[in-house]
């Protein structure tokens, strides 16, 4: 997600707001940009990636510095979206992370007061909205402007002629250091704990106003006390919000991520080509793959819309006769099979919709319409978030095709998501950390959530995994069932319950070490199995997120017990532009 960081002290304040930027760097950005003051207000921004040499900052003069470092969600990545933002005279600078939820009212109301708006961002409204208060005193600007703000936001502000850097925080984090003689605000500590380690996390609705020598922090226009607090953290700790890796950070911000998802889609309009498609036909790759079989049940089955899953690598070369929509899924955009394949799509004339994380990726410069995550950057290279937003979007439009038909588990499942993170899964770690082989097995949509399982238990622990629609297993895999083999099997209430437990006891027969997940008060299960995991909500779509979260746990302490790389395992890249 985007990142702020701000400093006041000194006067290489640009310098050392830049060198605060690239410490952001682990929160994937997409452009940057800083405004720095002295006797004027200078600014710098660009689309890309901070270079190690060639950017030009000798311009920006001043002791009080502001910058950002952007992951687009509104507007594409582009020099002019990038942050700061200016009001109409130019006087006024404005970074900012979160979402301002109605800044389209804001900003037709503004342009029909004249102001005019460089950017597609939500942030500029702010900075003409102060523009319109400001009398030479930005904090009593700000605090004018904050009750027009709805959604979230870790802002901060600067204005020529006034030496201060104004911050403010809704629902977004953001910190305040308290250096010898400097002071600092940023999205998380990671910028300041070179310069000290005394901080102040800033609660919502609080305006902080830096002053070269003194912080002042208000509520509601009252002053109030934070308590300051001494961080012993690394540097290295801090990327990770005190996670070991990003894969753990990630899986444990699902919940957030679920219902961020959620939340921003009901804001927006469904593209009119997914509500008059007759048939669809999906394509991605690997977790994203995954994703879309469990789309294709949820279609099928919900909204008798025949759907046609396809590996992109596959329908690049073989692709089948082609007819109604085609949706190409892909957590980074950038696939270079995803992207080939919505390409032929779009050649033979078929409507073509993205389902993307990053905004002003290629895939969706390239389809009709894009429908986006939400989920925020993902950094480790197994994915495990952008699954779960992926599954949100799938949810969502479902709903929406079907009159309302998932509302409940839109507004709940991220309870499940929460309950799965809390369940110990040492026991089922043990039984699987010796192992060279495991097999994954479920039926229905709980099968690509098995398929799912298998690969992230390979790509993060390296032990051999395959994910089998359970009654397959019979059909070869049997041969290779032993002790030493250990299954991991969802069993679920339903249609399929006896035959699954069936083919539960057949395994069981062949002496396979057993790890079922099941509903909590399952005798039969918990009696046979090796390993008993409750599942929270096992009978609902909460069920496959909370099958999911276990599946990625299990994965990730398997390959923590084995000692592995786990953010960045061996032979594996995030983005996989070649094909
Ligand atoms: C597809 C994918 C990911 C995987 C890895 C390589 O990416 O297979 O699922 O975790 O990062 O690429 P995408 O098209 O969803 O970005």
């Amino acid at each position: 997600m985007c990142g702020v960081f701000g400093y006041i002290g000194g006067p290489r304040a640009a310098s050392i707001v830049l060198e605060g930027l690239r410490k952001l760097e682990y929160r994937g950005y997409d452009s940057f940009g800083i405004a720095a003051l002295g006797k004027t207000l200078h600014v710098a921004k660009r689309q890309g990636r901070i270079p190690e040499e060639g950017f030009d900052i000798r311009g920006l003069a001043g002791n009080a510095a502001i910058g950002h470092t952007r992951w687009a969600t509104h507007g594409v990545p582009n020099d002019t979206n990038a942050h700061p933002h200016l009001d109409c005279t130019g006087k006024i600078a404005v970074v900012h992370n979160g979402v301002i939820e109605n800044f389209a009212v804001l900003k037709r109301q503004l342009q029909e007061r004249g102001h005019r708006f460089l950017s597609d961002t939500d942030t500029e409204v702010i900075a003409h909205l102060i523009e319109e208060v400001y009398e030479g005193d930005l904090p009593a600007a700000v605090n004018a402007v904050l009750p027009a703000l709805e959604g979230s936001y870790a802002i901060l502000a600067l204005a020529k002629g006034d030496k201060r850097i104004v911050a403010a925080r809704n629902r977004s984090t953001l910190v305040i250091g308290i250096g010898d003689d400097a002071l600092f605000a940023a999205s998380d500590m990671t910028p300041i704990l070179e310069h000290t380690r005394r901080m102040v996390v800033l609660e919502d609705g609080d305006v902080a106003t830096l002053a070269p020598a003194s912080v002042c922090i208000t509520n509601g226009g009252a002053p109030v006390d934070r308590e300051e607090e001494i961080v012993q953290w690394s540097v290295e700790d801090v990327r990770k919000g005190g996670f070991r890796h990003f894969m753990l950070k990630e899986i444990f911000d699902q919940p957030a991520v679920f219902s961020e998802a959620v939340r921003a889609l009901r804001n927006e309009e469904l593209p009119g080509i997914i509500r008059d498609a007759g048939r669809v036909t999906i394509v991605a790759c690997g977790t994203s793959y995954h994703a879309a079989l469990v789309f294709r049940y949820l279609l099928e089955e919900k909204c008798r819309v025949p759907a046609r899953v396809e590996p992109a690598s596959e329908f690049r070369y073989y692709p089948p006769p082609l007819e109604g929509l085609v949706i190409g899924i892909s957590q980074s955009g950038e696939t270079a099979d995803t992207l080939t394949a919505l390409q032929m799509a779009k050649a033979r004339a078929c409507p073509t919709l993205a389902i993307v994380n990053v905004v002003g990726s290629s895939i969706t410069r390239l389809a009709d319409a894009s429908l986006f995550m939400n989920a925020g950057p993902e950094i480790s290279v197994a994915a495990t978030k952008s699954f779960v937003a992926e599954l949100a979007v799938f949810l969502h439009l479902v709903d929406v095709l079907k009159g309302g038909a998932c509302a409940y588990e839109l507004d709940s499942a991220h309870l499940a998501i929460e309950e799965a993170l809390l369940l110990d899964l040492t026991p089922a770690v043990a039984c699987c950390r010796d192992a060279t082989d495991i097999f994954f097995v479920g039926r229905g949509p709980f099968y690509p959530i098995a398929l799912e399982g298998a690969l992230k238990m390979k790509e993060t622990s390296y032990i051999h995994a395959e994910g089998y629609a359970a009654g397959e297993l019979k059909h070869g895999p049997f041969a290779l069932l032993s002790p030493e083999t250990p299954v991991v099997a969802i069993c679920v209430p339903g249609e399929t319950y006896g035959v699954m437990a069936s083919n539960i006891r057949e395994m069981k027969a062949r002496g396979t070490p057993l790890i079922v997940l099941g509903q909590k008060d399952d005798r039969d299960m918990q009696e046979i199995s090796d390993v008993f995991i409750p599942l929270p909500f096992a009978e609902s779509i909460a069920g496959l997120l909370s099958a999911t979260v276990i599946m990625q746990l299990l994965a990730y302490h398997t390959a923590d017990a084995l000692g592995r790389d786990i953010d960045r395992p061996r032979n594996l890249a995030k983005s996989v532009t070649v094909e």
